[in-house]
């Protein structure tokens, strides 16, 4: 869509501007349809400044998520072909949950502005502020239910692959559940399954993604091991355009999983910052100290604790311990 090509073109120049006859000529369209597009961008909340010598740069973007824009935008098979977009809830997930049990279709997305009940793992808290992503995906694979933690490698895996398109920021996952930028956290995956012993009936996929969001706005102990997207590339990042590429990443990777997911664990191991690193793993009713030696095939951590053993754990809190220091840990 030009406008959408628009919008990315004066996305990429940052703060310069950008001459209506360089767009016309990149787009191959007149410079009066170049006009007409950035109006349409204005009546959109875009902030565009035009300066007759020297073009069009952008100012701001709306703060909103723009669901007209969403739908027009999904072209993915299944994943995001129904998008209910809130401006407040509890939980993405709750709701989500109760929609899959009523029926609701594979691929539908439930994302809202602001989470005033925002889950993590283990009755945590995700803290949910206006300007971030909050979003819920209803799958129904037909797996076993030891094969669900993949659908939280399979989705890390798509957010990685989406901001990585998206922005500059190199991504990176922390097993089991985190999304990080560097050493902080800047996003993190939370999945919910329903199951019979032997077969999945739904599994909803939330995934909180730290985007524009004022980082003062958390509490200073979460706040020193955050960090957004906006924080990393210096600008501000457009979360519909974000949120549409998510779906179409998640899309493709869902039916990636369906047919072989050994392959997810091959992207996963070529993203992930866990493996090869000295870490403490602390779930329910143990703490494993070793080396991250891999992800077997349902996804489990295995590692090589101090006295040479093999240990894989299905779940669990990970810390690393900082590469060159044996006390420090992110
Ligand atoms: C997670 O849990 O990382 C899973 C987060 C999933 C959130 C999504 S949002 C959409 C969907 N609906 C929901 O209700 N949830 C999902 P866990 O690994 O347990 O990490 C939780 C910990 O991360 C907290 O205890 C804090 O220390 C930290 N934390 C909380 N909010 C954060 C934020 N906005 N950014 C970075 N860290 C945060």
């Amino acid at each position: 869509m030009t406008k959408d090509d628009i919008l990315r073109l004066l996305t990429i120049s940052k703060s310069a501007f950008v001459s209506g006859e360089k767009l016309a000529l990149k787009l191959n369209i007149t410079r009066a349809a170049v006009w007409k597009h950035i109006k349409a961008l204005e009546q959109e909340g875009y902030e565009i400044e035009a300066v007759p010598s020297k073009g069009y740069r952008l100012m701001s973007i709306p703060d909103a998520i723009n669901l007209r824009d969403i739908e027009a935008a999904v072209k993915t098979k299944m994943i995001g072909r129904k998008v209910h977009l809130l401006a407040e809830v509890e939980s993405t997930n709750s709701a989500a949950v109760e929609m899959a049990a009523a029926g609701a279709p594979e691929g539908t997305i439930v994302a809202a502005e602001v989470q005033t009940g925002g889950k993590g793992r283990l009755g945590r808290t995700w803290i949910s502020p206006k300007g971030n992503l909050y979003l819920s995906v209803i799958l129904r694979p037909k797996i076993a239910p030891n094969k669900a933690p993949l659908v939280t490698l399979m989705g890390a895996v798509a957010v990685v692959s989406a901001i990585r398109k998206q922005t500059e920021v190199h991504a990176q996952i922390k097993w089991p559940n985190d999304i990080f930028s560097g050493e902080r956290k800047i996003g993190g995956l939370l999945t919910e399954m329903r199951a019979e012993p032997d077969q999945v009936r739904h599994i909803v996929l939330g995934i909180g993604l730290n985007v524009n969001m004022n980082a003062a706005s958390l509490p200073p102990a979460v706040a020193s091991l955050a960090t957004t997207l906006s924080a990393e590339t210096g600008s501000p990042v457009n979360r519909t355009g974000l949120l549409v590429e998510i779906a179409s990443e998640l899309d493709r990777w869902y039916q990636t999983f369906l047919k072989n997911d050994a392959e997810i664990l091959r992207a996963w191991e070529a993203m992930n910052m866990t493996i090869g690193r000295q870490v403490t793993v602390s779930s329910a009713n143990e703490t494993i100290q070793g080396t991250a030696e891999a992800i077997d095939h349902d996804g489990r951590l295995v590692i090589r604790t101090i006295d040479g053993a093999l240990q894989a754990v299905a779940a669990g809190d990970v810390t690393l311990v900082k590469r060159g220091t044996d006390t420090e840990t992110l």
